[in-house]
């Protein structure tokens, strides 16, 4: 077993109880908490939480129930955008994580309502930690433009009125820093604000993380022409259809690899670099791995 496997078994359970522990605790309507957490208990990957505990790991500090407290967090936030993304107003999916999409089994009211509800209780959450207020409002903040208008929700209406038109290179790079590279920056910084890092080491994991993000989106788009919807649990071979802006679209397959391999050094390269300074990388070099196309489709 791979040390981030047995690691991830043992940690992921801790921030999976806060989660539901929430929702359990704060929806009062017991079709809301179903709808809620019919889609947090949906078999997500839970990528994002890795990075945040993986990060404050890296920089030598120990896991506190504050630490699975935002990464339950940023969880909540990334499974309300997904939800709301399904819905038919959007990209309009009957398949997620391996089920049936929210909106298809609650309906759409519900599922706008459950997403609303996982959004506002990610804050909810973070503010009601026994963090120091100077992290708290620092995590608030950036949470907040990392998901909204100058981030992630920025990104999905760039998506959207970009389709049926060619972006460049650089307008398809700028659209994914926001849509999916936002809440992936969020998760490593969060980890240096977590444990009071200085400006220069956010700046250095924020890069870090940009990489990250960014190669996580080629992949997707890679594994959406290579790989089946069993494989994927979701409906692949979408985008083209949509008219959608993708990487392999623009590059092509073999010029999209070298684009994920290229993003995945930079990131390499950062880590080296933080670990200079006596980190230790193992766990998070382990994680940049899993962002590497699987054997088969390199
Ligand atoms: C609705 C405001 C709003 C935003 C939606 C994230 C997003 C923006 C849309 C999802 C559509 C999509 C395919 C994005 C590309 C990459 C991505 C975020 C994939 C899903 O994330 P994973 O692979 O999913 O971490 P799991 O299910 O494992 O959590």
């Amino acid at each position: 077993m791979s040390t981030l496997t047995s690691w991830q078994e043992s940690e992921l359970p801790k921030v999976e109880k806060q989660l539901k522990d929430f929702v359990q605790t704060h929806a009062e309507n017991e079709q809301l908490k179903e709808s809620m957490l019919y889609s947090i208990n949906a078999g997500g990957k839970r990528i994002r939480p890795l990075l945040v505990l993986a990060t404050v790991e890296f920089l030598g500090h120990s896991l506190t129930q504050q630490v699975y407290q935002v990464a339950a967090a940023l969880e909540m936030v990334h499974t309300y955008s997904l939800i709301h993304d399904d819905l038919p107003a959007m990209d309009d999916d009957d398949l997620r994580r391996g089920q049936a999409t929210n909106h298809v089994v609650f309906g759409d009211a519900l599922a706008i309502l459950a997403g609303d509800a996982l959004l506002t209780g990610a804050f909810e959450l973070i503010a009601g930690t026994k963090l120091a207020s100077y992290k708290k409002n620092h995590l608030l903040r950036l949470l907040a433009k990392s998901a909204g208008a100058r981030g992630m929700v920025a990104g999905q209406v760039n998506d959207i009125q970009s389709e049926q038109q060619s972006l460049s290179f650089s307008e398809l790079t700028a659209l994914h820093q926001k849509k999916t590279g936002a809440l992936i920056r969020f998760a490593v910084v969060s980890g240096g604000i977590l444990t009071g890092q200085d400006e220069k080491v956010l700046n250095q994991l924020d890069d870090f993380a940009t990489h990250l993000g960014l190669a996580f989106q080629i992949r997707d788009d890679l594994l959406d022409v290579l790989a089946t919807t069993e494989q994927m649990g979701k409906k692949t071979q979408k985008d083209e259809l949509a008219g959608k802006n993708t990487y392999p679209g623009l590059l092509g397959i073999a010029q999209a690899k070298t684009a994920l391999s290229t993003e995945l050094e930079h990131a390499h390269a950062i880590l080296e670099n933080l670990s200079l300074d006596g980190f230790n990388s193992s766990l998070l070099e382990e994680i940049v791995q899993l962002f590497e196309l699987e054997r088969g489709k390199e």
